[in-house]
């Protein structure tokens, strides 16, 4: 790795990412079903019907996983805690068994001297939760402060920092649009409220964990950047769009309490009544942003219904999920933001990683691909903290290979490798070259 730790700003922080149903063992523990458990189990959703009811079986191996993280030298540590593990319902009875659990995880990490980063939601909605309409409902922002405040009731005095939702665009946009994420609609209406609800829900949990007393509360938003196919205004207006419902409608809700108006032509009819009304909550004060990056996309306007537009294939190389790798979209995001949303506020970027066909040779896996990605990724950081950008840490998807939501377990993005069939760990070449950077 070409980078050194001392390369980057004093208190610079150096994290890991996983996400509870990618890794636990969702069928352990007493955690109630989830919409990802019945669109995983409708044939034609992923990829050989895989699921995550056993995963990497971080459930009872957190501890070696920890000893991994701790080994090479993260600050921090991002996970996020299963709605369903604490309440099987989304509501009601709490699970204790699951509010054990990840208190015993919260000490295990700090006993090792890495900062625990949660996030209180990664996808998986309870299915009770569902059945009312999900994020639809815009009930679900009550119910999610009541989560909230069960959580961080029990593990919010021992966060390092805290962020409500993963990327609100896969929550609702991908889930309820596009339809290739649980619950697997593909619906405008539903869409447009998903996108509402899921930011009112991310203002309703900041609010509570306010009333906690907690801080170092932040929001944690999917961006890729869109390039037009070529120059004409039509593909112009195409990228414009795709940004618009991909980026900022999510960091203009929470940090301009306004969404673009190039999207209201589509959205705006289905938005749900008063939606107006929920800036302030929507758009609470944060104390970071969040920012998970991997690609770039390239548009060009279609006859079809809104969004107008089709994405057609670039010419950059890709990784193993097809995307592109564009780096330079890292440091375009970071300066963007700042300057159009987030401020003076410290950035995190809080995922960047690639996925690769990693395969262990001699009880090594050697990963070039992934340590050359890690490098450019780095170099755009460092870029946009030469020219000013309050970037304050950066966190590496994933520590381990997992559950790739609707592509199953072939797509390895992990430091480490995970044999999915003995569920024995393997660092990767790349973990090491981390652990080397880390050291320096
Ligand atoms: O695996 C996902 C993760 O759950 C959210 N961010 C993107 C990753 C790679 O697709």
């Amino acid at each position: 790795m070409k980078h050194k730790r001392s390369d980057f700003p004093e208190g610079f922080q150096f994290g890991a990412a996983t996400s509870a149903y990618q890794i636990e063992g969702h069928g352990f523990g007493g955690a109630g079903e989830t919409h990802w458990d019945t669109f995983a189990a409708t044939p034609g959703n992923v990829v050989r019907a895989e699921h995550g009811q056993r995963a990497c079986d971080h459930y009872h191996r957190y501890e070696e996983d920890f000893d991994l993280l701790q080994a090479a030298g993260f600050d921090c540590y991002r996970f996020s805690t299963s709605w369903a593990r604490v309440l099987p319902e989304g509501r009601g009875t709490v699970n204790q068994q699951g509010l054990d659990y990840y208190d015993r995880l919260t000490d295990a990490l700090l006993e090792r001297g890495i900062k625990p980063c949660a996030t209180l939601y990664h996808w998986e909605l309870p299915s009770a939760l569902s059945d009312l309409g999900g994020w639809t409902n815009r009930d679900i922002a009550g119910w999610f402060g009541d989560f909230t405040e069960i959580i961080m009731g029990r593990i919010g005095d021992r966060m390092h920092s805290v962020a409500p939702i993963n990327e609100p665009w896969c929550v609702s946009f991908l889930s309820h649009f596009v339809g290739a994420h649980a619950p697997g609609l593909r619906d405008i209406r539903a869409a447009a409220r998903a996108m509402h609800h899921v930011l009112l829900a991310h203002g309703t949990a900041i609010g509570v964990m306010r009333g906690l007393g907690m801080d170092n509360l932040g929001g944690v938003f999917n961006l890729e950047w869109s390039d037009p196919a070529d120059d004409s205004e039509a593909s112009h207006h195409a990228a414009e769009m795709y940004d618009g419902y991909y980026n900022r409608f999510f960091l203009g809700g929470v940090f301009k309490k306004a969404y673009p108006e190039i999207l209201m032509e589509g959205l705006g009819p289905h938005l749900p009544q008063n939606w107006q009304d929920d800036f302030d909550i929507i758009g609470a004060p944060l104390d970071w942003c969040g920012l998970n990056y991997y690609t770039r996309s390239v548009h060009r306007a279609s006859q079809g219904p809104w969004p107008h537009h089709q994405a057609v294939e670039g010419p950059l190389p890709k990784t193993q999920m097809g995307w592109e790798i564009y780096p330079e979209g890292l440091y375009k995001f970071i300066m963007r933001t700042a300057r159009e949303y987030s401020g003076d506020l410290p950035i995190f970027i809080t995922e960047n990683g690639m996925a690769n066909a990693d395969v262990i040779s001699g009880g090594r896996v050697p990963d070039p691909e992934r340590i050359a990605y890690i490098e450019t990724h780095l170099d755009a950081v460092r870029q946009a903290i030469a020219e000013g950008a309050p970037v304050a840490g950066y966190f590496l998807w994933s520590l381990l290979d997992n559950y790739e939501w609707a592509l199953g377990y072939e797509k390895r993005f992990g430091l480490v490798h995970v044999d999915f069939d003995t569920l024995q760990r393997t660092p990767k070449d790349s973990y090491l070259a981390v652990k080397d950077m880390l050291a320096k």
